[in-house]
């Protein structure tokens, strides 16, 4: 009788929960904390499966990505042990390959985006597409997260777990796809306007009518177009900032100065850059050197040399660069709860220039000002 009882109310495989100890443990009930914003913590399904034929990570079964902490790439000082990959190597055009399945990937996540979808279902579709290309879906375990892709809603910074949260007209979400294919990674970024507050001549007609009607109480919907219009801002000007950086990018370029381009153009539309995460390298490892800050007057070391791998992410606030992580240990939001945005690519340092990996294609899904 009683082993029955418990049966009932033990937490079964399929339970869905409150992630806890950075990915590490679980909760029934919401933790309490002081939220910095609107968002919320949602419930978290159970872990996904992945087929016995998908290569996996060291980190898979220990959550512990031991390669990357072994390797002298991440122990030598700054620039020093990164890895000049030879054009038309087979590690050349295997991260190239990468790249372009993670591209697949995030499109189809970008497809799947809609009022009233949860960031679960975002979870599903990219770890079903990163099976179907043969990938194994790089943020699953890393550290013990326990999802296939990070999703970050609103004033989410980074690293926000795909949960029960339906999103809502007028969110901005971020897809942040991984993909290990092959022995390499793949690693692309895009915020997204959720709904139909992309439509603007529909809501700016529908502000103008309501006004009119009702001149004493403009409602809430003038302060859903200012949201609206301004997240669309920051959405822009945070791809401008990576175009900006991308466009610096040459053999003799220094790291350090990716971060003062980035700022001045964030600033000059009075928002600020987040200093806690940085651009990577990635190859054979998910994060490693160079490191690439995205904020001014940073003391990164070293020059870009043909054959450098690695990714610029920046992601940029309307308020405060300060950041906070949620009590799961991984959302990391601002500390004003106002929005922030975020794009990224990776990067191949060519013999004249740079080449972007994770570029957009024909048939990618049209961005809101496309
Ligand atoms: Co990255």
């Amino acid at each position: 009788m009683w082993q029955e009882h418990k049966k009932i109310h033990r937490p079964g495989p399929h339970a869905w929960h409150y992630v806890a100890k950075r990915g590490a443990a679980r909760n029934v009930g919401r933790p309490s904390f002081k939220w910095t914003g609107s968002l919320r913590p949602h419930r978290v399904g159970p872990d996904r499966v992945l087929p016995d034929d998908i290569p996996k990570t060291d980190y898979y079964t220990t959550g512990i990505p031991t390669s990357e902490i072994r390797s002298p790439q991440n122990l030598l000082p700054g620039t020093a042990g990164v890895v000049e990959w030879a054009p038309g190597s087979e590690g050349e055009s295997g991260i190239r390959e990468a790249c372009r399945i993670g591209r697949l990937v995030l499109d189809r996540a970008h497809a799947a985006v809609d009022v009233g979808v949860t960031t679960d279902h975002i979870d599903q579709v990219v770890h079903e597409a990163c099976i179907e290309y043969g990938a194994y879906p790089s943020p699953l375990h890393y550290y013990d997260f326990p999802k296939s892709v990070c999703t970050s809603v609103n004033e989410v910074i980074c690293h926000g777990i795909p949960d029960r949260r339906k999103l809502e007209d007028g969110d901005i979400v971020n897809v942040d796809v991984s993909v290990f294919y092959k022995g390499y990674h793949g690693d692309l970024n895009e915020t997204f306007v959720v709904g139909t507050a992309s439509e603007d001549r529909y809501v700016v007609i529908l502000c103008l009518y309501t006004m009119q009607r009702t001149p004493a109480h403009p409602p809430a919907l003038v302060t859903a177009i200012s949201v609206s219009l301004s997240s669309k801002r920051l959405i822009k000007t945070t791809h401008e900032c990576l175009m900006k950086a991308i466009e610096y990018c040459r053999p003799g370029a220094k790291y350090r100065e990716i971060g003062n381009i980035i700022t001045k153009h964030a600033h000059a539309q009075n928002f600020s850059v987040v200093k806690a995460y940085c651009g990577h390298g990635i190859g054979e490892l998910f994060h490693c050197n160079p490191n690439v800050p995205h904020y001014a007057n940073n003391k990164a070391v070293g020059i870009m040399k043909p054959g450098h791998i690695f990714t610029i992410e920046p992601m940029i606030n309307q308020g405060t660069y300060k950041d906070r992580t949620w009590p799961d240990g991984w959302t990391s939001v601002t500390e004003d709860g106002k929005r922030s945005a975020q794009f990224e690519h990776q990067l191949l340092i060519t013999e004249d220039g740079c080449e972007v990996l994770t570029k957009r294609l024909p048939s990618s899904p049209k961005l809101f000002w496309e």
